[in-house]
């Protein structure tokens, strides 16, 4: 189709590559990426399914556990006793992004745009609470889904991911594993990308996850960070992304530069996109990022079949202004 500017061609804001205008003027578009989600495309992703065959995404609620980036777990009340008619549940303390999440326009602002523009910082000069999850719950989130096994496909080639380190997935690596699959990603997709971390995850001991749960601890593997992944993820032109790891990006931010530049990049939040992907693809390009959705079943079915492509849908919390949600996304052969 070709509709859309190359990242090159993309207006400027703060200095910066942004897709604000390119859906709607400034302070209109709370959707990004998810627009090329067209009704054309909805009908053509339905043609792909064939078998019946269903992939639910959400990993188990309380799982990764403790929980990363250390949020703290939720807890489970049911209300009634034993000989109660009825039961509720009750969750206590739960974060949106303890599991399997979308970030959402709300949950990353660019500090560039927002010191050039003052009051904008998020995606299209939307201000903050007018974004929310509760937009992306009243539009649905349906289309094509392409996975790109990467895990597998460095496993094949030899060079398996390390998942106790910040092992970089190389965009050209995206592109070979894709290859290797004969998958193509088309305008409007949403590409899912495994690298097996939440199964290696699965497989760790308490005292792992413990120190996995602290964010000065957490490392991953995952899309090299920086400018140069912005500009590769832009110009496929997909919907969103959604993959099974942390951060989509490699983790912690910083580990692949040099000490002396990451400091520089922490004394300036401006530049914090130098180091962290998530403050151009959320507020600037408006890419939908899922993280640690449960893609282990679709990848062995889509091995065994050898068909990576797939009708995707989602429906996000109806949460007013919510910031993330699990992304209850199906994924259907
Ligand atoms: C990051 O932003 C890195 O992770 P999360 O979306 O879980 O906060």
């Amino acid at each position: 189709m070709g509709t859309l500017p190359s990242y090159d061609e993309l207006p400027r804001r703060a200095g910066l590559p942004a897709s604000w205008g390119v859906w709607g003027p400034d302070g209109s578009d709370v959707f990004g990426c998810l627009n090329l989600l067209t009704p054309e495309r909805v009908v053509a992703a339905a043609r792909l399914v064939q078998r019946g065959a269903v992939f639910a995404l959400n990993w188990k609620m309380r799982l990764p556990d403790p929980p990363l980036f250390d949020r703290q777990p939720f807890t489970h009340e049911v209300t009634g006793g034993p000989g109660s008619t009825s039961h509720d549940d009750v969750l206590h303390g739960w974060n949106t992004q303890s599991s399997s999440q979308w970030d959402g326009f709300r949950h990353i602002r660019n500090h560039a745009a927002l010191a050039d523009e003052p009051g904008t910082g998020h995606y299209g000069a939307v201000p903050d609470d007018e974004h929310g999850m509760h937009h992306w719950a009243r539009r649905g989130i349906v289309g094509r889904a392409v996975l790109a096994d990467v895990g597998r496909w460095r496993a094949a080639v030899g060079r398996p991911l390390q998942y106790d380190r910040p092992d970089p997935i190389e965009p050209d690596e995206l592109a070979a594993c894709l290859a290797a699959q004969g998958t193509e990603l088309h305008e409007g997709d949403v590409l899912l990308v495994r690298t097996g971390w939440l199964g290696w995850y699965e497989q760790q001991p308490a005292d792992v996850r413990a120190r996995l749960a602290q964010t000065e601890h957490l490392v991953s593997p995952g899309l090299r960070s920086g400018e140069h992944l912005a500009e590769v993820l832009w110009n496929l032109h997909i919907a969103a992304i959604g993959c099974d790891n942390p951060a989509v990006e490699v983790w912690p931010p910083g580990a692949l530069s040099s000490p002396e530049h990451e400091a520089e990049v922490r004394a300036d939040r401006r530049r914090l996109h130098e180091i962290f992907t998530h403050t151009l693809l959320l507020p600037m390009l408006g890419l939908p990022l899922g993280e640690m959705w449960d893609l282990e079943a679709l990848a062995d079915d889509c091995a065994a079949d050898g068909r990576y492509e797939c009708l995707f849908t989602s429906a996000p919390l109806h949460l007013e202004a919510g910031v993330a949600s699990p992304p209850n996304a199906l994924a259907i052969k």
